[in-house]
């Protein structure tokens, strides 16, 4: 049961291309049938499945730009996602997003700061998505999702539903960063959010390095949104995911993570992302999405 004890609903979002590989469109199939069901089951979580609608592909504006890559797809992918997540929160639920690539992260945002304006973040995550079009070396709308959400970058998603910039910097958090772009470093500077390295969870701690970030997440915040990319686990625990980079979170300092999240008592969404079945080693990472899924929802090992 999470926190606010309402039921979730589970929005599987099976898209690929605001990443370069294909293989993230399959996640939300290998996290279904890795179990998810039945880990809410266990958990006495209400839920319902809303299974993803196709914008018909007539609807979809198909140019590309080299700096923008897919902008088409993953605009019409955000706008439907957007309004599929606003109406969950407007019907009292606990909106889930299992990725696909993390570009779905912008829709996710968009729509719960319909409902919510003053919204914390804890971004779970190798990378830091500060990307915007002209700092970005693969033009890969994924590693522009949190800049986007900020206010930076190509107003198309930016302003997705109207309003921009949907959150507030000081209430933004990443944590499990290990690998930037030199352009990201400039805008996490001069965007002001906390940035929690690795290197700060060697020093001090998941547990400290958490309890910051949820401070920080919940400070006069109405909510909470955990986007969580499963790269932020180190590759050895979850190969299956496309941009691996040695060196992250490793298996109790994730579950750590997720199950401090829930007993802060402010989530009221979460994205799990970059699940791609591919790349997996006998549904390894699918399985360590639905474990890290069971933690943000309450369960305890006692
Ligand atoms: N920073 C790089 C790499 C990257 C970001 N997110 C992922 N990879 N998964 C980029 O493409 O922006
Ligand atoms: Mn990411
Ligand atoms: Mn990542």
């Amino acid at each position: 049961m999470n926190k606010y004890r309402q039921p979730v609903t589970v929005l599987p979002v099976p898209f690929h291309f605001g990443a370069s590989r294909p293989g993230a469109s399959g996640g939300p199939e290998a996290v279904l049938q890795a179990g998810l069901p039945e880990k809410l089951q266990l958990l006495n979580q209400s839920y319902s499945i809303l299974p993803w609608k196709e914008t018909a592909e007539s609807a979809i504006e198909r140019r590309t730009l080299e700096r923008l890559r897919n902008w088409g797809r993953v605009l019409a992918m955000s706008e439907a996602l957007a309004h599929s997540v606003h109406a969950a929160m407007e019907n009292e639920t606990f909106p889930l997003t299992i990725g696909g690539d993390h570009s779905i992260a912008i829709g996710t945002i968009a729509g719960i700061t319909e409902r919510i304006q003053q919204l914390g973040v804890v971004w779970i995550d190798a990378h830091a998505d500060m990307n915007t079009p002209e700092t970005s070396l693969t033009g890969n709308i994924h590693g522009m999702a949190l800049a986007a959400s900020l206010g930076l970058g190509d107003s198309r998603f930016t302003d997705l539903l109207g309003r921009s910039p949907k959150l507030q910097a000081k209430r933004v958090v990443l944590v499990g960063v290990r690998e930037l772009d030199e352009g990201e470093k400039r805008n996490i500077y001069e965007t002001g959010i906390t940035c929690f390295t690795m290197h700060d969870i060697d020093r001090i701690g998941m547990g400290r390095v958490m309890e910051k970030a949820i401070a920080i997440a919940s400070y006069g915040s109405e909510g909470v949104h955990v986007s969580f990319d499963i790269d932020s686990v180190d590759p050895g625990e979850a190969p299956g995911t496309g941009t691996p980079v040695r060196g992250g979170l490793n298996y109790r300092e994730a579950h750590l993570a997720m199950e401090m999240l829930f007993d802060c008592g402010m989530v009221t969404s979460a994205d799990i992302v970059e699940v791609n079945p591919l790349l997996d080693t006998n549904g390894r990472t699918a399985r360590l999405a639905v474990e890290l899924i069971g933690s943000l929802l309450g369960e305890r090992i006692l």
